[in-house]
């Protein structure tokens, strides 16, 4: 089902998207309010078929996120590359050296001191969720809140935590796309939730964006004592860049084939317990990978 959408939503922007030149000059298609939405139930994920998606990359991604991590030497160290661009399109910037990716990497790896200085994306995700800084100087914790809500009122409307705080837009190396979640508790238990992406790069980013939120609702869901319930994304600007035109069409092509089921194994005492060994997707079958540059 999650193809389905996705397929859809993909043949659509090709079709009907805007043609406009985007703040990366690549250009795109885009789409303007967007949403799909997904059954949790039973183990079901909404990660693609007709492509395969790095779903344990996804996994680590969103497990950073939990950490509070805003440095890339915690991603590379668990060979995540999908931060790199920017820290290192700022470093070459500022020194003007011609360094390659994997040589950058190399040092943001083996020298500390090389990733405090460019390695860190300012206070992106991790920071905010974690520790958003308050005018008297109080660090707000949002997923403690949002576990803690779910687990004692959980018919309240509240439940949410939210990346965009403009006061530190500008430190950001990205503000956040994936915006904005909130939870709503069924009356028999199961758990919902929904996600506002403000900006999505279909063939890019909206495959890692629908796995990472699923992830972290059956990570909610299991932490509060409630079942996955439904899985709702909402896309703001979801385009695809005019680089994307040929992978578009050849994954239009295929027909998506049945889903995998996500078990997670364990279920530590809190939110920060989980590893990435917690994860199983079984009877992940899908078309190969689809190789494209990203825009930074
Ligand atoms: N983008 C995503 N998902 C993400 C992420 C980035 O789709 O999780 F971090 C894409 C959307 C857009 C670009 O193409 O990155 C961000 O650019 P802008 O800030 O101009 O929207």
């Amino acid at each position: 089902a999650a193809d389905d959408q996705y397929l859809a939503l993909l043949r659509q922007i090709m079709e009907q998207g805007d043609r406009r030149v985007d703040r990366t000059g690549v250009g795109t298609r885009s789409l303007f309010g967007a949403m799909a939405r997904f059954d949790l139930s039973g183990d079901r994920v909404p990660i693609l078929t007709t492509k395969r998606v790095s779903w344990k990359t996804a996994v680590k991604e969103m497990l950073w996120f939990l950490s509070g991590g805003t440095n890339i030497r915690e991603l590379i160290a668990q060979n995540v590359r999908i931060w790199t661009d920017w820290p290192l399109a700022a470093y070459r910037r500022a020194t003007g050296e011609a360094i390659d990716q994997a040589h950058f990497e190399r040092r943001i790896l083996a020298e500390p001191g090389f990733a405090e200085r460019w390695g860190d994306l300012g206070p992106v995700y991790g920071k905010q969720w974690r520790r958003w800084l308050g005018p008297d100087g109080r660090e707000h914790d949002q997923i403690a809140t949002v576990v803690e809500l779910l687990r004692t009122a959980p018919a309240s409307r509240r439940i949410l935590f939210h990346g965009w705080n403009v006061a530190e837009l500008g430190g950001m190396a990205l503000p956040p796309c994936h915006m904005v979640y909130q939870y709503h508790v069924t009356s028999d238990g199961r758990l919902n939730g929904l996600l506002f992406q403000r900006s999505a790069d279909h063939l890019l980013g909206t495959p890692f964006n629908w796995t990472g939120a699923a992830v972290l609702l059956r990570m909610l869901a299991d932490q509060a004592g409630l079942q996955p319930g439904t899985l709702v994304w909402m896309g703001g600007d979801v385009h695809l860049y005019l680089n994307h035109l040929d992978q578009a069409e050849a994954q239009l092509a295929r027909a998506p084939r049945p889903a995998p089921r996500l078990r997670l194994l364990r279920r530590p005492d809190s939110i920060d317990g989980y590893r990435i060994e917690d994860f199983a997707l079984d009877g992940y079958d899908p078309h190969p990978a689809i190789k494209a540059e990203v825009a930074v």
